[in-house]
C-alpha cells in the first residue's frame, strides 16, 4: 500500500534548450546551451575541465553553423515533434509536464523590445497542446537558456541591467501563456551558479570584472531579484498561478562521526540551504551573510532590493534528486563524480554508470528535511536514472530504470505517510533528450527512447521502452502499483 493523494501530479520534466533542437528556426536566437560541445571520452572526474568557456571561445562557437559538436543545437527534435511526444505522455497517463521557455526563442538578443511572434506562438500551441491532452503545463521560466548575446555583452548576470530584460521576458510569458500556465518555475537548480556559472548565469571567467567567484555571488543576487520580482508579476498578471523556486538537493552525510567530518557536512547542507532560505523567507540566512563578507565577497545590495525579496517569497518548493553526497576531511577519502560536482564516496551506495550514488532513502530524508524546515508544498521535478540503453527489435529492456524508480518511489510515499505535503513528482527526461553536463545523447533518461546518437546520427523515432508501461500502470493505480 502506498500513500500519493488524490489529485497528485505525475509527469515528467524537460528542457528547452535540451529537446527541442531547431536552435536557428523561426527567428530563435542562439542561447548560451547552443555553444556547448560534445566532447567524446570524457573524463568524469575532471567535470570542469570540459567546460572551459571564454568570450573567444563562445564568438568562435557562435560563429559555427555546425550541429554536430554541439548537440543542443538538434535536441531530440522535440520542436518538430511535440504533438508525437505529448500524445505518448498522455498515453502514459501524465496529468503534468515540466518544461521550459526558452528565453532566446522569444527574445533573440534579450534586448528586443518585442517578442518574436513566431516563438510566442510556438509556446502558446505547445501549452494548449498540453491542456487540450488533460496535461497541466509545470513552466519553468529559465533553464540554462539566457540569450547568448547577453552574456558577451554583460557578462550575462553580472551586470543588473539584464533584470530589466528578463522581467520583459517573464511579463509576456505570463501575459501570453498564463490562461493556460498556472504553475510556474523561476530558475532551475539556481544554486548551480557556482557550479557552472556560464551555463547558469551567463558568466565569463574573462569578462568578470573582480573575478569569477565576486561574479558569481552579484549574478546570484541579481537571479534571487529576479525571481521574486517574477513572482509579484504571476500574482498580477496570473492570479491564480502558483509559483516555486526550483533547487539541487543534495543531502550531504558525514564520512564518519569524526567531529571535523560532521562540521564540514553541517557547512555543505547549510549551503544547500541558502537557496531555499532566501526563497522561502525573503532575506539571506545570518551564516551565509558572514560566510561571503569573510570570503571578501561583496553582495550587490541597493535600496529597496531587501522589499524586492520580501515581496515575492513563493508558494512552493521544487527540487531536483538525483544522488546524495558524502563529506569528509580526510584528503586521502575516496571520490566520485555527481551531478556536475566531485564529492567523497558513500561505500553504502551503489553509483550509475556515471558515478552518481544512487540513494532512494536520501530522498525521504531530503522531503522530511525541506518539508519540516519550511512548511510548503513540496514538488520533485527532476528524478531519474542516465544509462546507455539498447534498442533491439525495437525494444528496450530496462529493468534497471524500473528498480530504480521503484525505490525512490517507495520512499516518496513513505515520507508522505509521515505527514509529508508532496503535491508532485515529475521524473527527468521522459523522453531520451542532450545531457544537460555532458551534451551526450546516449545518457539516457527516458521512458520513451529516441533513436539518435551523439553525434545527431539516427532516425529519431520514439520507441516505448519496458518502463513506458510500468510507468502508466504507476499512473494508473496512482502510485499503488509499484
Ligand atoms: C539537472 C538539470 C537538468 C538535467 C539533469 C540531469 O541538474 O537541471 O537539465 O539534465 O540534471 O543531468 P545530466 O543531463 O547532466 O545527466
Amino acid at each position: 500500500m502506498t500513500h500519493f493523494p488524490e489529485g497528485f501530479l505525475w509527469g515528467g520534466a524537460l528542457a528547452a534548450n535540451q529537446v527541442e533542437g531547431a536552435w536557428d528556426v523561426d527567428g530563435k536566437g542562439p542561447s548560451v546551451a547552443d555553444v556547448a560541445t560534445y566532447k567524446p571520452d570524457l573524463d568524469l572526474t575532471e567535470y570542469s575541465a570540459h567546460h572551459v568557456v571564454s568570450a573567444e571561445l563562445v564568438r568562435a562557437a557562435l560563429s559555427d553553423k555546425d550541429t554536430t559538436w554541439y548537440p543542443k543545437r538538434r535536441g531530440n527534435d522535440f520542436y518538430h515533434r511535440w504533438r508525437e511526444d505529448l500524445d505518448l505522455f498522455a498515453e502514459m497517463g501524465f496529468n503534468t509536464l515540466r518544461v521550459s521557455v526558452a528565453w532566446s526563442r522569444l527574445f533573440p538578443t534579450g534586448e528586443e523590445v518585442e517578442p518574436n511572434p513566431a516563438g510566442v506562438r510556438f509556446y502558446a500551441d505547445l501549452f494548449r497542446g498540453m491542456r487540450d491532452r488533460g496535461i497541466e503545463p509545470l513552466v519553468t521560466l529559465s533553464h540554462y537558456e539566457m540569450p547568448a548575446a547577453l552574456s558577451l555583452k554583460y557578462n550575462g548576470w553580472e551586470d543588473r541591467t539584464v533584470l530589466g530584460h528578463f522581467e520583459r521576458f517573464a511579463r509576456v510569458c505570463f501575459l501570453e501563456f498564463g490562461a493556460d500556465v498556472k504553475l510556474w518555475l523561476t530558475f532551475n537548480e539556481i544554486d548551480s551558479i557556482t557550479r557552472h556559472p556560464f551555463t547558469s548565469g551567463g558568466i565569463l571567467p574573462d569578462l568578470s570584472r573582480d573575478g569569477e567567484q565576486q561574479a558569481i555571488y552579484r549574478a546570484l543576487h541579481h537571479q534571487f531579484l529576479a525571481s521574486a520580482q517574477a513572482v509579484k508579476l504571476a500574482r498580477e498578471l496570473v492570479p491564480d498561478a502558483k509559483v516555486g523556486c526550483m533547487l539541487t538537493k543534495i543531502t550531504t552525510y558525514p564520512r564518519t562521526c569524526r567531529p571535523d567530518d560532521v562540521l564540514a557536512t553541517l557547512e555543505k547542507n547549510l549551503e544547500n540551504y541558502f537557496y531555499t532560505d532566501v526563497h522561502v523567507h525573503g532575506t539571506y540566512p545570518p551564516m551565509m551573510i558572514k560566510k561571503l563578507q569573510g570570503a571578501g565577497i561583496v553582495v550587490p545590495w541597493r535600496d529597496g532590493d531587501e522589499e524586492i525579496l520580501k515581496d515575492g517569497t513563493v508558494d512552493f518548493i521544487s527540487f531536483s534528486y538525483y544522488m546524495s553526497m558524502t563529506e569528509s576531511v580526510d584528503p586521502d577519502a575516496e571520490r566520485t563524480p555527481g551531478n556536475t560536482i566531485l564529492g567523497v564516496k558513500n561505500p553504502y551506495l551503489k553509483s550509475s554508470e556515471w558515478g552518481w550514488q544512487i540513494d532512494p532513502v536520501g530522498l525521504q530524508t531530503s522531503l522530511i528535511e525541506l518539508y519540516d524546515r519550511y512548511g510548503l508544498p513540496l514538488m520533485i521535478v527532476e528524478n531519474g536514472l542516465g544509462t546507455k540503453d539498447e534498442l533491439v527489435d525495437g525494444k528496450v529492456h530496462d529493468p534497471y530504470r524500473i528498480a530504480y524508480f521503484k525505490a525512490h518511489l517507495e520512499q516518496m510515499s513513505e515520507a508522505i505517510a509521515k505527514g509529508v505535503d508532496l503535491v508532485g513528482y515529475t521524473s527527468w527526461g521522459p523522453i531520451d533528450l542532450i545531457s544537460a553536463s555532458t551534451s551526450q545523447m546516449t545518457k539516457r533518461y527516458g521512458f520513451i527512447y529516441v533513436d539518435a546518437d551523439d553525434v545527431g546520427r539516427g532516425t529519431y523515432d520514439r520507441y516505448r521502452k519496458d518502463s513506458f508501461g510500468w510507468y502508466q500502470r504507476v499512473i494508473a493505480s496512482n502510485g499503488v502499483e509499484l
